[in-house]
């Protein structure tokens, strides 16, 4: 388990919510104040389906709680995500809220925050920081037992081979916190079978054009692949075309296990391309204003708000079609 989950968890407060259930509604204004509540909002960018849900979410929530949103599309650049925290500042928001695009690399930005007396929330992604007192919250999936669920269900997939299966993963952006701990929660899933060989893995950077490109790569400099292990099922669509185009059948000839569970994938599980989806919510938002408004007014919040999510076989996946909100 990774530093930052063990820590979380020993800092107690571990809160599991539906995230479907945030109560959302009903003006945000400072009680007494009259004052609306103004959130500072930096989104890492718009690289996948999932991102665009979780931007919609959000802001459709903020809408929907009288929350003044203002939001920053960062394209991906931690450099611009820490322009936008300055800008917050200077704006003297109520709150700032972000998901982290890497880990690393956040104490000065937010110590300033914190000198500024404006309290900060992760959503989505965490940052390694050792100093606890520079965010009050972090809502978000536990990736590292998404990518254990990944890893389990191969497990199960293979319990009768004896021979060695050939995987290749497409990991997630660089230093991410979701493509970080994707990949240790499947390694640990999968290390007690020596028969599991990674014998290529490479950032395809959450996109579908990355995915399809190292996709592409990984095809011509392994000789035999038999799984796909993708950190994001825009990264397993990119690849889904590099073996189309390669003569190969992806679901067959290469079985495909993803994770975030977006409706385009869910269609491509319906046409046997992708084995297995491992969940990840993109729908915070709600649950996100819920505690923004109880930041602000001061309220004890957990430290660590984890969502509930599920996990897709393509049976799952198809009846779950027609309802799938993104
Ligand atoms: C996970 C999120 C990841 C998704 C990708 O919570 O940070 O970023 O899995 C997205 O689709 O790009």
């Amino acid at each position: 388990m990774s530093k930052r989950v063990a820590a979380s968890l020993v800092a107690g407060a571990m809160v599991t919510v539906l995230t479907a259930c945030g109560s959302g509604g009903g003006g945000s204004a400072d009680k007494g104040s009259g004052h609306k509540l103004v959130v500072g909002f930096s989104q890492v960018g718009a690289e996948s389906g999932w991102r665009t849900a979780n931007t919609k979410s959000i802001q459709e929530s903020a809408k929907k709680a009288g929350v003044e949103l203002k939001f920053s599309d960062a394209q991906q650049k931690q450099e611009n995500q820490i322009k936008a925290i300055r800008s917050f500042i200077q704006q003297k928001v109520d709150v700032i809220a972000f998901s982290p695009v890497v880990e690393s690399g956040w104490d000065t930005v937010l110590k300033e925050a914190k000198d500024a007396h404006i309290p900060v929330v992760l959503t989505d992604r965490a940052v390694d920081s050792k100093d606890e007192s520079l965010y009050v919250s972090f809502l978000g999936s536990d990736f590292v037992e998404e990518g254990k669920k990944a890893g389990d269900w191969l497990v199960k997939e293979y319990a009768n081979n004896s021979a060695d299966v050939n995987i290749v993963q497409l990991e997630g952006t660089t230093g991410s916190a979701p493509a970080n701990d994707r990949k240790s929660g499947f390694a640990d899933a999968t290390k007690g079978e020596p028969k599991f060989k990674v014998v290529a893995s490479q950032t395809g950077d959450f996109t579908r054009a990355k995915g399809k490109e190292v996709m592409q790569a990984f095809l011509k400099s392994q000789p035999k692949i038999d799984v796909l292990y993708a950190h994001n099922d825009d990264m397993a669509l990119g690849a889904i075309q590099a073996i189309e185009e390669a003569g190969k059948k992806p679901g067959t000839d290469i079985k495909i296990v993803s994770v975030d569970g977006v409706k385009d994938a869910f269609t491509a599980m319906s046409q046997g391309k992708i084995n297995y989806d491992v969940e990840c919510n993109p729908l915070l938002g709600d649950q996100l204003m819920d505690l923004v408004k109880k930041v602000k007014a001061g309220e004890q919040v957990p430290r660590r708000i984890k969502t509930e999510e599920g996990t897709f076989t393509p049976e799952q996946a198809t009846a779950a079609l027609p309802n799938r909100q993104y």
